[in-house]
């Protein structure tokens, strides 16, 4: 790493990548990109707003036809995500939201998917969200749908399966379900659903057995298949359901529409995250017919499509801003160009300090909320809600902002968002995503969705855990009154051990938000280093172990979304950049920084960096709840300027050292 020569090209691709950061910096301060992946969530909205009646543009709808029909997959299904297999879900939904847009029966396109689907068993195959939103269309039976019943948001919350307790967007989606569930919410019978009835079942639509097919789904769907605890449970429910009550279902569905409606005043009608949005809407529909709520839901939707090369498609957020603006400002000071960039961290900066919540959502507890005051979401502050590491990752931005920009953020506020952090600690040291688990892991047994894992409870998570200790030390060495420090110093040794005891047996830290391995160490090393291991320590050596086991004969790393699936690495057959990134970035804060596995990484990232500083697109690198990839756009430019710029810094400073 040491010559001249190899030297002025790192510092050549570093300052180019930086230029093209900062040319793709909206005038906002923040970087926009696809949040897209998830194939679907488009379908979902096109039921919706077929049912509410609110259709889009005609423009709008032929590219949602583009985008549909450049993703079906050869076998003529639709998969999950844009990279996967086809799953009987997203055939059987992406089938029907193009019939809606008026797509005909006899398209060459739609007959595969249909063959696909019937040799599945049809759409009485499908996962219990799949056969709910027929249901909704008038395409499905409620008796098919296995119970939600909205009394179960009456029970005594202290109960550890109070929906309360659910994952916030488990929750946010069980909420508006179960709304339109206990009024078996059901749009008229159009002649395009009548037609639908005989294009999608293997059997004619009145000798169904609904009832029997509750908990029946296509092999290729299942990934986390439903517990005897929930078999059990959907039993007592369907037996309930039997006989409800008028009186109870009425005060029941009450109090859930109050909560949907606090849920939209909270988020601006933005909501926690796609689903819940579109059930959102649909409630209002059902339960308003003045259409104002509908209008004031409709108006908000452009905030998830995005218009891509291959059409227009539904995201799995309002975007990813403030989290990729917090990476992205701490790539460039880790780099040594903030002295370079300033008018472009000025810039990000603004978007940063405007996006921070600033207070607690109205009567909280009534409405099962943590405090937000101080805390950093994922977009935008319109949005709304504040995450863990979301807030961790904006603290450290504005830490590290406040000795380059002219006017940093108050300290009070930094004091807010550390103070949140604290508070939402797990009992086992590690840290949530949005809210302190409030069930026990055990839980999980109750997730009915088949197609998803991990979607109950909010578990403590290694990149939540790791983003959090990080940013906790860097807020306690910003200097801190003693008996503070002594707590944050508490809450970062809990931390540090969670994220010991997480290491595996060979070395790696699994992620659970990004594919996959190589996410999770990066996470993982960095907290560690921050927390004081030594570079030289087994954990880190471990750590080094794995990354170099793993390195393909390119240079690079690449890992694909079967790591998360299986639990074990799964290679690209080439590096990808993002991968080679978090591997390389590990890599410098161990013993093998000085090392051929570093220097063939970063030759790597130097050899598919383009003229123009960017990177070619790659292997998505996002994924949730272990079956679902998602893409984050700016990752490539992001990850791939703080690899090479934290080696560049390396290098200057041993030539420092040296005296060369
Ligand atoms: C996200 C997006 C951001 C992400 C990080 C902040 C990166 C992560 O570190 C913590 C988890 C979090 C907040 C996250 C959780 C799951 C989300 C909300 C998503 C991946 C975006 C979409 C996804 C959501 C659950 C999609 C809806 C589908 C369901 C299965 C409920």
């Amino acid at each position: 790493m040491n010559h001249w020569a190899a030297q002025k090209d790192l510092s050549q691709a570093v300052d180019l990548a930086r230029r093209h950061l900062q040319d793709t910096q909206a005038p906002d301060g923040s970087w926009h990109g696809d949040y897209g992946g998830p194939v679907f969530l488009l379908p979902t909205l096109i039921v919706a707003t077929h049912i509410v009646g609110e259709p889009f543009d005609p423009e709008t709808e032929q590219d949602f036809i583009r985008f549909f029909k450049h993703h079906q997959n050869a076998d003529g299904g639709w998969p999950l995500h844009i990279q996967g297999e086809s799953y009987a879900y997203a055939t059987a939904l992406c089938y029907v939201a193009q019939r809606l847009l008026g797509v005909p029966a006899d398209d060459p396109g739609l007959e595969r998917a249909r063959v696909w689907l019937l040799e599945r068993g049809g759409a009485a195959n499908l996962p219990p969200w799949g056969k709910f939103l027929l249901a909704l269309l008038n395409l499905y039976d409620y008796d098919g749908v296995m119970p939600v019943p909205p009394e179960l948001w009456l029970l005594p919350t202290w109960l550890p399966a109070h929906p309360s307790r659910f994952w916030c967007h488990s929750r946010m989606i069980f909420l508006p379900m179960s709304y339109l569930y206990g009024i078996r919410a059901q749009a008229p019978l159009t002649p395009v659903v009548r037609a639908l009835r005989d294009e999608i079942f293997c059997e004619p639509y009145e000798a169904l057995d609904f009832r029997g097919s509750q908990m029946q789904c296509a092999a290729g769907d299942i990934y986390a298949p439903l517990s005897r605890g929930y078999r059990l449970l959907n039993g007592l429910l369907n037996g309930y359901e039997a006989i409800a009550g008028e009186r109870l279902r009425a005060r029941a569905t009450d109090f859930v529409l109050d909560q949907v409606r606090q849920e939209d005043e909270n988020t601006n009608n933005i909501c926690i995250g796609p689903i819940n949005k579109v059930l959102n809407m649909l409630c209002w529909h059902f339960a308003e017919p003045d259409g104002k709520r509908v209008a004031a839901h409709r108006r908000q939707l452009p905030e998830y499509l995005w218009k891509g090369e291959h059409g227009t498609h539904m995201q799995g957020y309002n975007s990813s801003r403030l989290w990729d603006t917090a990476f992205a400002v701490q790539a460039i000071c880790a780099s040594g160009r903030a002295g370079t960039a300033k008018p472009m961290l000025e810039l990000a900066h603004a978007y940063i300090e405007a996006n921070q919540v600033l207070e607690d959502t109205p009567d909280r507890e009534r409405y099962f909320r943590d405090p937000s005051q101080g805390g950093w979401p994922f977009s935008n502050r319109t949005h709304g809600w504040p995450i863990s590491d979301c807030t961790a990752e904006g603290l450290k931005a504005a830490i590290a902002l406040r000795a380059i920009v002219d006017e940093p953020i108050h300290d009070e506020r930094l004091d807010d968002a550390a103070e949140l952090i604290l508070g939402w600690q797990n009992a086992d040291g590690g840290w949530p995503t949005y809210e302190k688990a409030r069930t026990p892991s055990w839980m999980e047994a109750l997730n009915p969705s088949l197609v998803f894992a991990d979607i109950m409870v909010d578990h403590s998570y290694v990149e939540c855990t790791s983003a959090c200790v990080q940013a906790l030390i860097r807020y306690r060495d910003q200097g801190v009154d003693p008996a503070r420090a002594q707590c944050i110093d508490k809450a970062i040794a809990r931390g540090r051990d969670f994220l010991l005891a997480r290491q595996r047996d060979d070395g790696a830290w699994m992620g659970a938000w990004g594919i996959c391995f190589t996410y999770g160490t990066w996470f993982a090393v960095s907290a560690l280093r921050a927390a004081g291991l030594p570079a030289d320590s087994a954990a880190l050596r471990r750590a080094a172990a794995f990354l170099v086991s793993h390195q393909l004969p390119d240079g690079g790393w690449g890992e694909t979304i079967e790591s998360c699936r299986r639990g074990t690495y799964a290679s690209t057959p080439e590096g990808q950049v993002v991968m080679t990134s978090w591997a390389v970035l590990s890599l410098l804060q161990t013993e093998m920084a000085d090392s051929e596995p570093v220097r063939a990484g970063l030759r790597f990232l130097q050899d598919r960096q383009r003229a123009d500083g960017s990177w070619p697109d790659e292997a998505i690198a996002g994924v949730f709840n272990r079956t679902c990839a998602i893409t984050y756009d700016n990752y490539r430019k992001i990850f791939g300027l703080w690899a090479l710029g934290a080696a560049d810094v390396r290098v200057n400073a041993d030539m420092t050292v040296q005296g060369l």
